[in-house]
């Protein structure tokens, strides 16, 4: 074979390497040498031939939609496609788009090594010849190396022991045979519940029972087909803006919300549907609250229970030690039924270990089974196995297993650090843990398309991920999973099924939706995190985010709440109160009671909040809640003034106020001034000592107490100790670098803010006013000792950060604690944050000494 130089070297001709081919050949003129290891196209379904192999996406979302009258022109036959159609559509892709022609079939890539000198990877194939080329691109699989055998002996035995990725073309004949299964994850499940009544006797060999739901499949009907054709537009969409990457029905309310018999139909409806909607559109905290993820565990099992004759039997069938869905989903078709025959056993492979494949057999701790044939269902190396032993050397002679040592790694499954113009397709840590695969494909080759195209374009020679970007990935991935149940199980998500490996998330676990928000960012921005040429560009804002408020936004996006900015009033004030829904329990140790405060010409509603435990007179903590002077509400900051009287031990009285746009400024500042006057003359009769108060507040209710502060001080008191202020918006007419670095949020974009204090402020000309403003003030001396709190991504952040500089300048002792990693209104989603405690320690910290009784030179001390 003779050498060559081209633009890109593609390893892998499924759905990732042919797409990639006809993207950066057909479409981006480049030149490409593809290699695949196997005969022809088929990629992971070219080598699981197994009987049974089948795809659990229904074949209409899972296939290529860049091109229409591909999708249009194929005719899958069935529901859920099996192997074979699935192979024979990639081969067909591969004719359709003359992809052939770039492959070496029959071709392994035995080692990569970057040049620094000439700039190109130097790839060596099993061929003997030696390609050169600017781009090498890893489409080689998730699931392309399988998990070695665990089991000696495997030479003594006298049949056949065959795993079920290596299962030979011509297939291998069970019929009245004695055979075993190892392995009861997918790929087993298929294989069970199909050859169960083909051979004489089945020994499956389970150490973990796994959730298997119906999969539902049938003939796929010219009426299913024509709908398919006339959805395709549709179809193609949703895919990219749903949870799983499927136009499936989004779960929009909690387990926790529905009675029992509410949640059976629920549960009826989608387990008897078929497919993943059983996970991804019943409810949605089933991924992250072990409360909710219970009732659909139980309701599975009360199936599993139902199917089996043998109770024994069903109860070991049963999974008890994870969550559902936190092993990747599996699915079935008559597998439990499967057991009710009585050639069919169960043997349990976690009490009773298998010890070693002998000349007969298996044998266990417990016994000796004898078999004629030996089916390995035990599963992959999933991530980048596959590169792993291609021998990749990068940048400075880096080798790519020792830059894995600790774990696979590549910003957004696509770039690793170290390793330039390498790029993988949907490789390890992109989101395909929970996104259909050749959608997600797809978007990864488009993404890495885009990417070249940026980087010739702008006459760059090397793309590669820094290590500030691929690090700080790399831990949002971890913080995410955190977020959820995953980690709770022993899955190959983490890598926990290949002894020594590295337990690392696989995946990020926040569904399509914001996988696709911070791809699109990085390009949007022009691919932040990346290096050209050594020059770097710092990560974007997403990406800096604490990985419990990604997973936040992205259960937003997955329930397909409307952005604020898009909302009417109405929806706005409704989604700011469903925010509650993300707050902790209100802490059981806290009073709650409400009374009244005058304002002019009526009265308002106060709810306060007094620790249980308490004693005595307390102090004061008048604290004015968030919403952008046009929502948020006493309930809605139910849970934050609980938890800030909880933590402080203060009396915290949080006034119910009037909103814009129907109370326009200055209504909203005279009833916080309102409510602490009352309270200085009221209080008392509720516990509390007026003569040590504080004001405080989140985001609009922050810039309420700052201006409340500046009006008592200039309007004869009462006197304030401190002020806390969450977020403030101190000057609607700032001109920040925080506003430009974070003009789209999240949560608060420019945008909304301008749209919220245009409502507030009603005649524009009061922007300038120091009682709107406070920043504008011309003397902020002789105001309260001040905790400033501000969040790292929040356009708001350095106008408040500037506000505590100037009251620091003016003499007023100031502490700005700027929290890293989290947003706008984070404050009121303690639920979803866990950080937000941090926040609440910070308040009690800052206010113990301010509020004690010996305050006087507590309150000098801090500066
Ligand atoms: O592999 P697995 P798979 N002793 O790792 C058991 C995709 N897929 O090939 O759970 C005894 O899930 C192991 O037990 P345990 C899909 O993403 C898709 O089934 O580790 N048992 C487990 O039961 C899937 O998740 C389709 O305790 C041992 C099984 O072997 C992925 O491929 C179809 C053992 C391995 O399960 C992998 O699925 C099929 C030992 N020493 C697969 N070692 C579609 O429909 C392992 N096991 C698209």
């Amino acid at each position: 074979m003779t050498n060559r130089d081209v633009d890109a070297v593609i390893v892998g001709a499924g759905f990732s390497g042919l797409y990639a081919t006809h993207r950066l050949r057909n479409q981006q003129g480049l030149t490409v040498q593809a290699f695949e290891a196997g005969e022809g196209a088929g990629g992971v379904w070219y080598w699981n031939r197994y009987p049974g192999a089948r795809c659990d996406f229904e074949s209409i979302f899972y296939s290529y939609t860049f091109d229409k009258d591909l999708q249009q022109e194929w005719r899958w036959t069935e529901r859920f496609a099996s192997q074979p159609e699935i192979q024979a559509y990639l081969e067909h892709v591969c004719d359709r788009f003359d992809l052939r022609r770039s492959y070496r079939f029959s071709t392994r890539v035995t080692s990569a090594v970057w040049d620094d000198d000439a700039q190109r990877w130097q790839v060596a194939s099993d061929d003997g010849s030696v390609t050169t080329a600017r781009f090498f691109i890893n489409a080689a699989g998730g699931f392309s190396v399988l998990k070695k055998n665990d089991f000696p002996g495997q030479e003594d035995f006298h049949g056949a022991v065959v795993h079920t990725s290596q299962w030979p073309a011509d297939g291998v004949d069970l019929a009245g045979k004695r055979v075993a299964v190892i392995g009861t994850g997918s790929t087993g499940i298929q294989v069970i519940q199909t050859i169960a009544e083909q051979v004489a006797e089945l020994t499956v060999f389970q150490r973990t029972a796994n959730f298997a739901c119906p999969l539902g499949n049938r003939p796929l009907t010219d009426e299913d087909f024509a709908q398919a054709v006339a959805d395709f537009s549709r179809n193609r969409e949703e895919s990219r803006n749903r949870i799983a990457g499927a136009p499936y029905p989004r779960a929009v309310r909690s387990a926790l919300m529905d009675t029992p018999e509410e949640r059976r139909k629920v549960y009826d409806e989608y387990y008897n549907g078929g497919g993943f909607r059983m996970l991804t559109s019943s409810y949605y905290d089933l991924i992250f609250n072990p409360v909710a993820n219970a009732t659909a565990a139980d309701y599975i099992r009360e199936r599993i229970r139902e199917r089996v004759h043998d109770p024994n039997l069903a109860e070991l069938l049963c999974p008890n030690d994870h969550p559902y869905g936190t092993k990747r989903a599996t699915f079935e078709t008559k597998y439990y039924e499967a057991f009710n025959l009585p050639h069919v056993h169960l043997v349990d492979a976690r009490t009773t270990p298998i010890v070693r494949i002998t000349e007969k057999g298996i044998a266990t701790t417990d016994h000796d089974y004898e078999f004629d044939v030996i089916v390995l269902a035990t599963g992959f190396d999933v991530g980048a196995g596959a590169l792993a032993r291609m021998g990749v050397v990068g940048r400075g002679g880096r080798k790519l297993t020792d830059h894995w040592a600790h774990g696979q790694r590549a910003y957004l499954g696509m770039a690793t650090h170290g390793f330039p113009n390498l790029f993988h397709i949907n490789g390890p840590q992109g989101a395909a843990a929970l996104f259909n695969n050749p959608i997600a494909i797809e978007d990864s080759v488009e993404f890495v398309g885009d990417l070249i195209g940026y980087l010739d374009s702008h006459g760059h020679t090397t793309a590669e991920v820094t290590d500030l970007a691929e690090d700080r990935y790399n831990e949002l991935v971890r913080e995410v999973a955190d977020a959820t149940l995953f980690p709770t199980a022993t899955t190959w998500y983490m890598g926990d099924n290949i002894p020594g490996k590295p337990r690392t998330p696989l995946s990020l676990f926040t569904g399509a939706p914001m996988y696709r928000t911070i791809c699109a960012e990085v390009e949007t921005t022009g691919y932040a995190g990346f290096s050209f040429d050594g020059e770097n560009r710092p990560p974007s804002s997403l990406i800096k985010l604490d990985g419990s408020a990604v997973f936040f936004l992205a259960g937003l996006q997955n329930m397909g709440v409307k952005p604020l900015e898009e909302c009417s009033l109405e929806e706005a004030r409704a989604t700011m109160e469903s925010f509650t829904m993300m707050q902790l329990p209100v802490p059981a140790d806290v009073r709650i009671r409400e009374t009244h405060y005058p304002i002019e010409g009526g009265e308002r509603t106060a709810r306060l909040y007094r620790p249980a435990t308490a004693d005595g007179p307390l102090p004061v903590v008048v604290f004015i809640h968030g919403g952008g002077w046009i929502g948020g509400s006493l309930d809605s900051f139910d849970e934050p003034c609980a938890t800030l009287a909880s933590r402080t031990g203060a009396l915290v009285v949080s006034p119910d106020y009037r909103l814009a746009p129907e109370h326009p400024f200055p209504a909203a500042t005279d009833d916080t001034v309102a409510v602490l006057r009352w309270a200085a003359d009221h209080i008392a009769e509720f516990g509390g000592d007026p003569d040590r108060m504080a004001v405080g507040g989140e985001s609009a209710g922050a810039n309420l107490a700052a201006v409340a502060a500046l009006r008592l001080r200039d309007e004869g008191g009462p006197s304030l100790r401190a002020q806390v202020l969450i977020t403030p918006p101190t000057d609607f007419l700032a001109d920040t670098e925080s506003r430009k670095a974070y003009p789209h949020g999240p949560i608060l974009s420019m945008e909304l803010a301008m749209r919220m204090g245009s409502l507030y402020l009603g005649d524009p000309a009061n922007v300038m006013s120091p009682l709107a403003s406070p920043a504008r003030a011309s003397d902020l001396s002789g105001l309260p000792p001040a905790l400033v709190i501000t969040m790292e991504v929040d356009p708001s952040r350095d106008e408040a950060e500037d506000y505590a500089r100037a009251l620091a300048a003016a003499g007023v002792p100031t502490v700005c604690r700027r929290f890293d990693g989290l947003f706008h209104t984070a404050f009121s989603l303690s639920g979803a944050i866990p950080r937000v405690a941090d926040i609440q320690t910070a308040i009690a910290d800052f206010l113990a000494p301010l509020l004690s009784t010996e305050t006087a030179t507590a309150a000098a001390a801090i500066g």
